[in-house]
């Protein structure tokens, strides 16, 4: 298949979940097209099979804010026309399925069908997409893709009780690729971030109101208490300088490691012991099945669609949001021996099989060929 994949390129999970969807498909030997602003983080360009098409919207000065759904609608356009596209897969409702749509029109008039996956994510339902400001054109969109999926049960339902769409909604979970990681884990340089007798706590996020990164400095001074550990912190956002104030005054700046956005999440995860996720809403929690696959369990809260990926019990622990003393007893019950810290390793990496890409690819093959009998 010929396949273009409009994503964000950053480091948030929708855009993560685009460009590996991409490259898996990529090695499957199917042409993959990105179609975005800038080259995707988690992209390697070194396969012939991945093609990247920038897209590019010049300033002028009459517009107080430039068009990028237009300069969108009218790249895929070229590029489908220019490269013989196929299918379209958007991730993210906002703005690019109601570019897709525009473009999938403008293609209609020249006679070109091509159908159009919308992958939903999250925020794009249930922080953003529900504003007034947004509705209509989400709505709009939804309903006029081929297909729609979304990356978990607890999204499938936030979205049909938070808009009226008129299509199906087939769930297809996030993935990650377990054969791409360290076999060896004790080979993970871990004395660079900790002494042998410290455990290594760690957080991933775009530091966000959302992810509650206080709760995650609540937390770890608890922990820390009872145990010595270090706190990894990794990613960057609104959140990070009021967690370093905290950390300041909580007099436990030094346990506590800024590293900022990071290409090397599995290092940073290899010599983990315990992840945080306490957010307060959460569509899938993709950060914590990183970590799970890296063999680290996971604290989290049970919002959304966290309890389909953590496990209690097995995986880790899950809390109320906001319940920072369950959290934090949960936490030390995981790090205070090796053996249980083990136990649930083994139980967080176990876990994390059942969302392996061999599993999940095939289920977006099949919905694109599905696509490709509605044109
Ligand atoms: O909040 C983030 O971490 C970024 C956000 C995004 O839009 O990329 O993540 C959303 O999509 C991820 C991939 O499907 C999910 O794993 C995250 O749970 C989801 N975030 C929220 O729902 C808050």
């Amino acid at each position: 298949m010929n396949i273009a994949i409009v994503c964000y390129p950053t480091f948030g999970g929708s855009g993560v979940v685009a460009t590996e969807l991409g490259i898996a498909l990529a090695k499957l030997n199917h042409q993959v097209h990105f179609v975005t602003y800038k080259q995707p983080v988690r992209l390697g360009l070194l396969n012939p099979n991945i093609h990247f098409h920038e897209v590019t919207v010049p300033e002028y000065p009459l517009f107080h804010y430039q068009p990028y759904e237009l300069a969108l609608s009218s790249k895929l356009v070229n590029t489908v026309k220019k490269y013989n596209i196929e299918l379209l897969h958007v991730h993210y409702a906002i703005p690019h399925a109601y570019a897709g749509y525009m473009a999938k029109e403008i293609l209609a008039e020249e006679g070109i069908h091509i159908p159009m996956v919308t992958t939903l994510h999250g925020t794009d339902i249930t922080l953003v997409g529900n504003h007034p400001f947004y509705k209509p054109a989400v709505t709009f969109s939804i309903n006029n893709s081929d297909i729609v999926t979304s990356v978990s049960e607890s999204l499938k339902d936030d979205t049909l009780r938070l808009f009226d769409i008129k299509k199906d909604i087939e769930v297809v979970p996030n993935f990650i690729d377990a054969s791409l990681l360290k076999t060896d884990f004790t080979d993970c340089q871990r004395d660079l971030m900790a002494t042998p007798e410290e455990r290594i706590v760690t957080h991933i996020s775009n530091f966000r109101p959302v992810k509650r990164i206080m709760d995650i400095v609540d937390i770890f001074y608890n922990i820390q208490k009872e145990i010595p550990a270090k706190l990894l912190m990794v990613g960057d956002g609104p959140e990070r300088e009021r967690a370093e104030k905290k950390c300041k005054e909580l007099g436990i700046k030094d346990r506590v490691i800024f590293l900022g956005n990071s290409n090397e999440i599995d290092k940073i995860l290899c010599f983990s012991d315990l992840f945080l996720l306490p957010s307060e809403r959460e569509s899938f929690g993709l950060a914590a099945l990183e970590a799970m696959v890296n063999k680290v369990p996971v604290i989290s809260s049970n919002a959304g669609g966290i309890p389909e990926v953590n496990v209690e019990g097995v995986s880790g622990y899950l809390s109320n949001v906001g319940d920072i003393k369950e959290m934090s007893e949960n936490a030390i019950k995981i790090l205070k021996d090796d053996d249980t810290l083990h136990k649930f390793k083994e139980g967080a990496y176990n876990q994390a099989l059942k969302f392996d890409i061999d599993n999940i690819v095939p289920l977006y093959i099949e919905l694109y060929e599905n696509a490709l009998e509605t044109v």
